[in-house]
């Protein structure tokens, strides 16, 4: 153990690490691919049901990652009292619901920012019908993204849409329960090239200023154009309260989705450094710590277990910032030894540490060899013949 360690106590951390909650999405779960090829694995999922199992799976040797994020109408059913009982009986819980307007052919000039009013109000009924969604499994969060913007200069009217964007946006709003809470996420391009209707934080950020208090900004990290400093980003959100939650991923190019952690464990590390210098672990600060991937060449339930990993050795580093030392070096101008505290930090091995935590919570130090041990992953194969695997169908 470094230095560091014995300043902050290590009962603090535990406690901190053993209260992190991370998100699953049900997405992970199912076949997935780029637009060149959906690869088919075996033992995926045919429903909500088997998704909803998987994801208990990762919470079984992992101990942290007690809900599981749903995506309307991919994981669509009939009783979604049932999928809760179901997930409550997995020992799991269901968590935000998404709200997918980007795959039908009516949303191809956009959802609700489409120029044609017929589908604003068809994506709109949708996104009201996902607030129904939340009241019956208990949800908080309703995570809007959307695909909506133009490919070519002169295509749409920018701030007709941005109108048409904000009239949906108040209608969802005034929707929602008192608990009840929108997400706005942003991305930089893609699928949309020329503009996108949400393009980045700052116009996430307006919106929901406009929307009141039960509008919030998610940062999915995969969404920013390359060397964006995204602990930036974090930072000013959080400190102005506008920070709902994030979607983790990680990327070298574009909007990749390869396992968090994966392409950048320093950016992670920096950004868990924000969100613990603020106070944001703590889940009253209503910080959703979402994971939103794709496995496209791995295992799922491993990608996942690796994925959840990942985020606990970024917290498990950022919490061992000392925080008195950074503040006084800061302080006296002391450049260098400002930097050697944050990177003292970064490079201290926080697997012995995470190791202990699960024996303390009466897992497996090793949720990967758990996993493998369990039989799940040839259960699954042998039980899921016939039916429809899930997937993106491309
Ligand atoms: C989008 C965005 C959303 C996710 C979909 C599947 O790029 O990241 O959060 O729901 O992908
Ligand atoms: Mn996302």
């Amino acid at each position: 153990m470094t230095e560091a360690t014995q300043r902050r106590s290590l009962s603090a951390i535990d406690e901190a690490l053993r209260a992190q909650a991370i998100e699953l999405p049900s997405w992970a779960f199912g076949n997935s691919g780029t637009r060149f090829k959906v690869f088919s694995q075996k033992g995926i999922p045919r429903d909500p049901f088997e998704k909803i199992a998987d994801a208990a799976m990762v919470h079984r040797v992992t101990g942290v990652a007690p809900s599981v994020a749903l995506h309307i109408p991919w994981d669509a059913v009939d009783d979604y009292g049932a999928l809760a009982k179901h997930a409550a009986e997995q020992g799991v819980r269901i968590g935000v619901i998404n709200a997918n307007v980007f795959q039908d052919d009516d949303y191809m000039l956009g959802s609700v920012t489409n120029p044609d009013p017929r589908v604003r109000r068809k994506a709109l009924s949708h996104l009201l019908g996902c607030v129904d969604v939340m009241d019956a499994t208990g949800s908080r969060d309703l995570k809007l993204w959307f695909a909506d913007g133009t490919n070519y200069p002169g295509q749409d009217d920018i701030a007709d849409r941005q109108q048409r964007l904000a009239d949906a946006l108040a209608e969802v709003h005034a929707r929602l329960g008192t608990d009840q809470r929108i997400l706005l996420e942003y991305k930089l391009f893609e699928p949309a090239f020329y503009t996108m209707d949400v393009p980045d934080w700052g116009t996430a950020y307006a919106h929901c200023l406009q929307l009141g208090s039960k509008a919030k900004v998610v940062v999915d990290t995969g969404h920013h154009a390359p060397g964006t400093n995204i602990e930036f980003i974090v930072a000013v959100l959080l400190r102005a309260g506008m920070l709902g939650g994030f979607d983790f991923n990680s990327r070298f190019y574009a909007d990749d989705d390869l396992m968090v952690g994966a392409a950048d464990p320093f950016q992670l590390f920096r950004i868990m450094n924000e969100v613990v210098r603020a106070g944001a672990l703590d889940p009253a600060s209503g910080v959703a710590f979402m994971l939103d991937q794709c496995h496209n060449i791995e295992p799922k339930i491993p990608g996942q277990i690796r994925s959840v990993m990942n985020v606990q050795e970024a917290t498990a580093k950022a919490l061992l910032v000392d925080a008195r030392a950074l503040a006084a070096a800061q302080e006296s101008g002391d450049v260098l030894g400002a930097n050697a505290v944050l990177m003292d930090a970064y490079n201290t091995d926080t697997r012995p540490l995470l190791a202990e935590l699960r024996i303390g919570l009466g897992l497996d130090p090793d949720p990967m060899a758990a996993y493998a041990r369990s039989g799940y992953g040839d259960r699954i194969i042998a039980e899921r013949v016939g039916g429809r695997p899930v997937g993106w169908g491309a």
